[in-house]
């Protein structure tokens, strides 16, 4: 990533004041930038740190607290990809330090473990590294290079975006309606954000699925099972055993789309994990106090086009995948990389990257859907016998077979950024 500066298409700073000062930018009741940024997760931090070293400015803008975004627990893997790309711009220390570089994943079926080696087949390994440590990495980083996040925002709404003077309204942490002019604006707030209604409805296509369960999953200051994710399928149905750290793990059990965590105290929950995750040669899981749990819904959903003149999406903003293929997050962070090239280019005057971001960056994203569906499919349990033995067929086939392992190990890593 180029650390240079880039001279944006913004002339001198009179030519720059005189634009501002122009009816449509003298609204701006704070300072313009040049990308407003809505969500402070994954996406909208790396994005604002990846325009930060390209040498544009932007303004993230986030609802939550700073204390909410830094510890909210979700997602647990980094592709090869993103590691290198975390490294790359400086965010890798801390990942390199505390974070668990993996080999390989076990599939556990039939009272059995088949291990899929990445290292052996592939040559590339995995990095479990809590999502909630990347979001403070990140948050530190832009702190620390003079970044504008503010948190405990309200009202955010975007305007004129068919426009070459986009903005965004919002109430600010202090209760004051604001005005942010910018070039572009980048939806980065999630699944339920603002960004994705802006695109018109006659334009935006959304293809999605839902699933029958959903994922009960806990955080436990216990060690881990095993040194690497166990992904258990069971006739009773799926879990998974991953981790935090070599004391703190995180476990996975499917349950009913309808149920609550209030149905599942903790020995319920450890019960049916030493149920599902029981192996013939013995072992046990080891039990220890509930940190954190929830019920995350199981979804597949992709909006199209991720971009609407001057409005981009990126992340749970335009898409979402079941768990399973751990590529939520890093589908968000391989959108952002490619903003990070299209924007700078963009405001300099050549708009191809960015007349191109949206199909490339699908491609991406149906690859992980596809995936992400693949190994949901194969690991839940749906009740239906023909299901059964399709899934099963499908994990012994993988068990058996090199090219069909090294499919799923290529494709769990992380392919490529484009
Ligand atoms: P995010 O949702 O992380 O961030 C969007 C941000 O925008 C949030 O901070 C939100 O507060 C903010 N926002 C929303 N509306 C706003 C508005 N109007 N104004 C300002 N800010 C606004 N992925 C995995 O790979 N493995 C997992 O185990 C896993 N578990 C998950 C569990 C849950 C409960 C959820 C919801 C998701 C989980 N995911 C998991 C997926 C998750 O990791 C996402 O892919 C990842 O957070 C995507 O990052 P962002 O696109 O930045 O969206
Ligand atoms: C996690 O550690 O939170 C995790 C790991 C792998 C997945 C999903 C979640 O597929």
């Amino acid at each position: 990533m180029s650390r240079e500066r880039v001279s944006i298409e913004r002339g001198t700073s009179e030519e720059r004041s005189e634009r501002w000062a122009q009816p449509t930018r003298r609204a701006s009741t704070v300072e313009p930038t040049q990308v407003a940024i809505i969500g402070a997760g994954p996406a909208g931090l790396l994005l604002s740190h990846l325009l930060h070293l390209a040498g544009v400015e932007s303004v993230v803008l986030e609802r939550r607290s700073r204390e909410y975004v830094e510890s909210r627990v979700r997602a647990g893997v980094l592709e090869h990809p993103t590691a290198e790309l975390l490294r790359e711009v400086g965010l890798g220390e801390r990942m390199d330090r505390v974070g668990l570089v993996h080999a390989g994943i076990e599939l556990r079926f039939d009272g059995v473990d088949h291990r899929v080696a990445f290292d052996e087949l592939v040559g590339k390994t995995i990095t479990v590294y809590g999502q909630q440590e990347v979001v403070k990495d990140l948050v530190a980083a832009r702190l620390r290079d003079g970044g504008q996040v503010e948190f405990d925002v309200t009202e955010t709404a975007v305007h004129d975006i068919d426009t070459d003077a986009p903005y965004i309204t919002y109430v600010d942490a202090h209760g004051a309606g604001q005005r942010l002019d910018c070039d572009v604006v980048a939806g980065c707030d999630g699944f339920h954000g603002i960004a994705r209604g802006a695109v018109p409805a006659a334009v935006l296509r959304v293809l999605d699925r839902t699933y029958p369960f959903a994922w009960l999953g806990i955080l436990a200051e216990v060690p881990p099972l095993h040194e690497e994710l166990i992904y258990a399928r069971h006739a009773l149905g799926f879990a998974l055993c991953s981790m935090r750290s070599p004391e703190i793990t995180r476990l996975y059990l499917q349950v009913d789309a309808d149920e609550t965590v209030e149905e599942w105290p903790d020995d319920r929950i450890w019960e049916e994990l030493a149920k599902r995750l029981a192996v013939d040669d013995g072992g046990t899981v080891n039990v220890g106090p509930v940190l954190d749990k929830g019920v995350t819904a199981m979804r597949s959903f992709v909006a199209a086009p991720m971009r609407q003149g001057r409005l981009f999406l990126a992340g749970d903003a335009a898409h979402i995948v079941p768990p399973t293929g751990a590529k939520g997050m890093n589908l968000a962070i391989a959108d952002v990389s490619l903003l990070a090239r299209a924007l700078p280019a963009l405001l300099r005057g050549s708009p191809d990257l960015a007349d191109a971001y949206s199909e490339t960056a699908l491609r991406r994203v149906w690859r992980a859907e596809h995936f992400s569906w693949f190994m949901t499919s194969m690991l839940h349990r749906t009740g239906d016998d023909f299901d059964e033995q399709l899934a099963l067929s499908q994990l012994r086939y993988i068990a058996g077979s090199t090219a069909a392992a090294t499919s799923l190990a290529e494709n769990y890593v992380g392919l490529p950024f484009a």
